[in-house]
Formats: C-alpha cells, sequence, structure tokens
C-alpha cells in the first residue's frame, strides 16, 4: 500500500532519532507510573516524544497512542490509527541488552481485525527495522544512514529455540508440562527478556516459539494488545506463522481498553499446535468438572 510508505519512513526515521538517544540519554527512573504500572524511566518518555513529532508530520496519520500515553492523540480528521510501544524492553538498557520499538498500523477502530501493516525497530549492535504488510515481511538494517533491504522475512514450518517468558514458579502445571515436553525435544533456551529482539531472533532463524502465558499472578498475562501483541501478531502471521492466546487466533481478540493484555504464543505452524493442542485439552478438562 502506497499510503503506508510515508508511515514507514517516518518509523524509520524515529529509529535513527531514538538509537541516539539511547547511546547517550541517561537511563535513570521517573517518578511516573504508566497504565500498566510499569515506573517509566526517562528514555521511554523522550522516545514517546520523539514519535509523536515525528508522525504528527506524517499525513496519513491521523490518530496515534502509546503504551506511555493514557489516551489517543488526535492530529487529524480521517487517517491512519498508530498504536505503538516506543521502547519496549526499556529496564534492559542499563545492562546494555537490545531493545526495540514496536508499531501497529490501523484502518478504522484499533482492533487486530483492522491492522493493515505493522513495524518494529531493534536496537542491538546494529539498527534494524522489519515491516509488514498483508502477504510481505520484509527485513532492513542501516547502512551508511540508512535502512537498506536485506531480504524477506519467512518461518519455516518448525524451528529449533524457545523464548518461555513469564515467572516459572507461577506457570500453571500444564503450560509447565508444555514447555519442558519441548525441550525434551531438543529445543534450545533463547530469552533475554526483550521481546523484540527475542521474536527477532525467531523470526530470523526461521521459527521457534515464544511464550508469555497467563500465570497465576497475572492471569491476563504481561503483555498488550495494541501495543505489544497485535502488531507482532500481524507479523508472525504475515511471515507464515501463527499467534494464538492459547487457543484463539491473538488478531480475534477483542479489546475493551486501550491498555489490556493477554496471554500470548508466537512461533511457527509446528510449535503452535503444540500449543494449541495443550489449551485445548485443558479448556476441556475445566468444561468436565
Ligand atoms: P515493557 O514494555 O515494560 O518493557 O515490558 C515488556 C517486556 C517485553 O519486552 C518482554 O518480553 C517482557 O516484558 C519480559 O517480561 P519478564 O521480565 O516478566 O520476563
Ligand atoms: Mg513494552
Amino acid at each position: 500500500m502506497e499510503q503506508l510508505k510515508s508511515i514507514f519512513n517516518g518509523i524509520g526515521e524515529i529509529g535513527f532519532q531514538i538509537a541516539e538517544k539511547i547511546k547517550t540519554g541517561d537511563t535513570g527512573k521517573v517518578e511516573h507510573y504508566n497504565q500498566s504500572g510499569d515506573q517509566q524511566v526517562k528514555l521511554d518518555l523522550v522516545s514517546d516524544q520523539i514519535v509523536e513529532q515525528v508522525l504528527k508530520k506524517v499525513e496519513e496519520v491521523g490518530e496515534i497512542v502509546s503504551e506511555e500515553k493514557r489516551e489517543p492523540v488526535r492530529f487529524r480528521e480521517g487517517g491512519f490509527k498508530i498504536a505503538y510501544d516506543p521502547l519496549d524492553g526499556s529496564s534492559l538498557i542499563d545492562v546494555n541488552l537490545s531493545v526495540g520499538s514496536i508499531f501497529g498500523i490501523y484502518k478504522g477502530e484499533y482492533r487486530g481485525d483492522r491492522l493493515v501493516g505493522a513495524v518494529y525497530i531493534v536496537y542491538g549492535p546494529r539498527l534494524e527495522m522489519v515491516t509488514a504488510v498483508p502477504g510481505k515481511v520484509l527485513h532492513y538494517r542501516e547502512r551508511n544512514g540508512k535502512f537498506e533491504p536485506v531480504g524477506e522475512i519467512k518461518l519455516k514450518e518448525k524451528g529449533k529455540i524457545l523464548a518461555p517468558g513469564g515467572t516459572q514458579g507461577k506457570w500453571f502445571p500444564f503450560h509447565k508440562g508444555l514447555i519442558d515436553s519441548l525441550f525434551r525435544e531438543g529445543y534450545r533456551l533463547r530469552y533475554s527478556g526483550g521481546m523484540v529482539p527475542d521474536l527477532h531472533q525467531i523470526l530470523l532463524k526461521g521459527g521457534g516459539l515464544f511464550s508469555y502465558p497467563a500465570t497465576t499472578d497475572k492471569p491476563a498475562g504481561k503483555l498488550r494488545k495494541l501495543f505489544e501483541v497485535f502488531p507482532f501478531g500481524f507479523i508472525f502471521k504475515e511471515a507464515g506463522g501463527e499467534a494464538i492466546d492459547g487457543t484463539t487466533d491473538l488478531l480475534e481478540l477483542g479489546v475493551k481498553g486501550y491498555h489490556d493484555t493477554t496471554p500470548c504464543f508466537f512461533g511457527s505452524k509446528y510449535e503452535i499446535e503444540r500449543v494449541r493442542k495443550t489449551y485445548l485439552e485443558q479448556k476441556e478438562r475445566i468444561k468436565r468438572y
């Protein structure tokens, strides 16, 4: 879609500006908590302002909302709506691990089935960007101050790595059983605690499974539908993988509030089928009691 090009260009510019701030900015915390109750770091807020300033100038963008904002900010009538996490994993900057920015682009309402595109930026040893539109997920890498295409991302049927999120002591036994059985099959652990690099690794290595399940202390999971889960759900599906909450396609989940969370699983077909089977069996078991 031609109109998305200027949005992708704007997001590319945002990537360069946030990358500069990460290199030199203050990683201290501020006395503010976002809607999800996370203490914000100064860089979260600086990054949020960068996104707002750049997207305000892009004609095609009507409105934005972010993990750091209570409510949407309206720029103009019509146009696309963008929901984003300006700096995901910001608590990892202190220890110099990779972090990212995540964007979902909507036509109409902020709902999974209204997504028309998604983008993420990875701030790692190198600056990278991935854009997705229906049928095409493209990988870019920074070279001489510009994003240059590297190639298309396509998932295989089955991968080799697992990124199992959430505190293990708070996992439900059937979830632990699933993860343990995948490890017994030979999967290897790859979890940094940054959703963007963890999912980027699965996408580039051809497959695997990232999970952030319901836990006994967080029955609705941790990750936010609009700012983290839907954009990656779209990207995984367009790359030939799947994204579910255990049983249901993530993009079919309803949205009640901007900061809603959901359990989530992203992966290639084989691993997601394993998740679905386990979670459906569990649902059946609950029904019987
Ligand atoms: P954030 O938006 O406050 O940075 O939180 C999101 C991050 C994800 O990047 C990551 O997958 C998850 O939180 C890790 O959570 P945990 O520390 O519970 O494993
Ligand atoms: Mg986040």
